[in-house]
């Protein structure tokens, strides 16, 4: 059977099947994502109105893709308080967030406390924002830094008022790929063991891939198949997240930055590939907003959100420090004949911009 006629029939697709989607022609892929999307999600784009925290850029591990982290090209350090963290929240809350991001790096100075307790503190203050926290890197280096088993510390975080995990750390699951850009921090495995505990302890998380550095078509759709294997068995992911890799500041020498049209036709595949994952997210802040739109007609629902400060991406040359203005957002959206709908952290619908 053609891959066109497994298109037409809507049936899963294997990792063959997956490498020939690249084969086809752009307006082919929107096609068919765009079928998948409207089926799904109709014209409705999900934003969420959020805040990211980014603690601290001290790091124990050397990802040759990040200038976020202060020990490779960053001399601009920082470790916050667990005040100014909340001043943070507090001066957020007044524009109304349901959600606190909070990503940092894997910090070895400060203590396994540091990293609950400001969970906790957030929580008892404001008990209606979603704390969105802890990527699977940063629980697998609190696991060896602590010897904390994975499961303990997933108790913890329950305990401590974190209401989902972010997808990052995920970048490619590819063990050779990973050994070139982030040898030493959390493997694949060991990303998805996590996921995988996490979602079995009845909560849910997203998935990220990190894609145009070094990695091949092949790579991303055998990082995407990984994650559809997971989600058939948990049912826990509600985003993949695809991330642009952003080339400044960092040690990864990229000669080919990827065209915009490489990155529509990957965010049209997982559309295609991730049949059990509800929501792509083309994720502003990596792609540029002009292309997050354009997304939205190759497959993608969500947009991510607000975001207000943004310092991981921005440190390597992407132009999301500041955020977007909600007015902004919701009138970029409906300019692009779609409709904005407010969500909270794990899909809810808040609030529908007719
Ligand atoms: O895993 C680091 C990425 C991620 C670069 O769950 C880079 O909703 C591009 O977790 N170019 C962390 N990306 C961010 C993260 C996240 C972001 C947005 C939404 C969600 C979510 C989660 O940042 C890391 C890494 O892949 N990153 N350096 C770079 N140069």
């Amino acid at each position: 059977m053609s891959i066109i006629e497994k298109l037409e029939n809507g049936q899963r697709l294997s990792y063959e099947d997956g490498v020939e989607l690249f084969d086809l022609d752009l307006f082919t892929l929107a096609h068919y994502a765009n079928k998948i999307r409207e089926e799904k999600h109709g014209k409705k784009t999900y934003f969420n109105i959020n805040r990211h925290i980014n603690p601290t850029n001290v790091c124990k591990d050397v990802c040759q893709f990040c200038a976020y982290s202060a020990s490779r090209k960053n001399p601009n350090q920082w470790t916050m308080s667990h005040e100014e963290i909340l001043d943070i929240v507090k001066n957020s809350s007044k524009n109304d967030i349901k959600e606190v991001h909070i990503v940092s790096a894997h910090n070895p100075d400060t203590g396994l406390q540091w990293y609950m307790d400001v969970f906790r503190k957030i929580k008892e203050n404001y008990p209606s924002i979603h704390v969105k926290a802890l990527t699977a890197a940063e629980i697998h280096f609190l696991s060896k830094e602590y010897d904390v088993s994975y499961e303990d510390l997933i108790s913890m975080m329950k305990e401590h008022g974190i209401d989902s995990m972010p997808g990052g750390g995920a970048e490619i699951f590819d063990e050779k790929v990973r050994k070139k850009i982030c040898g030493g921090k959390v493997k694949s495995d060991e990303w998805l063991q996590i996921h995988r505990l996490w979602h079995k302890a009845g909560m849910q998380s997203n998935a990220t891939m990190l894609f145009g550095h070094v990695e091949s078509r092949e790579h991303r759709i055998d990082h995407m198949i990984r994650l559809r294997d997971l989600q058939d068995e948990t049912g826990g992911f509600n985003a993949f997240i695809p991330l642009v890799y952003q080339t400044e500041n960092n040690y990864l020498k990229v000669e080919e930055p990827l065209t915009g049209q490489e990155i529509l036709k990957t965010y049209a595949i997982a559309r295609i590939m991730l049949d059990n994952i509800s929501n792509i997210k083309a994720y502003w802040a990596t792609s540029t907003v002009k292309l997050a739109l354009i997304a939205q007609e190759f497959g993608a629902n969500d947009v991510d959100g607000t975001i207000e400060k943004e310092s991981i991406q921005s440190a390597a040359g992407a132009s999301s420090a500041g955020g977007v203005a909600l007015k902004e957002f919701v009138e970029l959206i409906q300019n692009t004949g779609f409709t904005p709908v407010e969500r909270d952290s794990i899909y809810n619908e808040l609030k529908v911009w007719n």
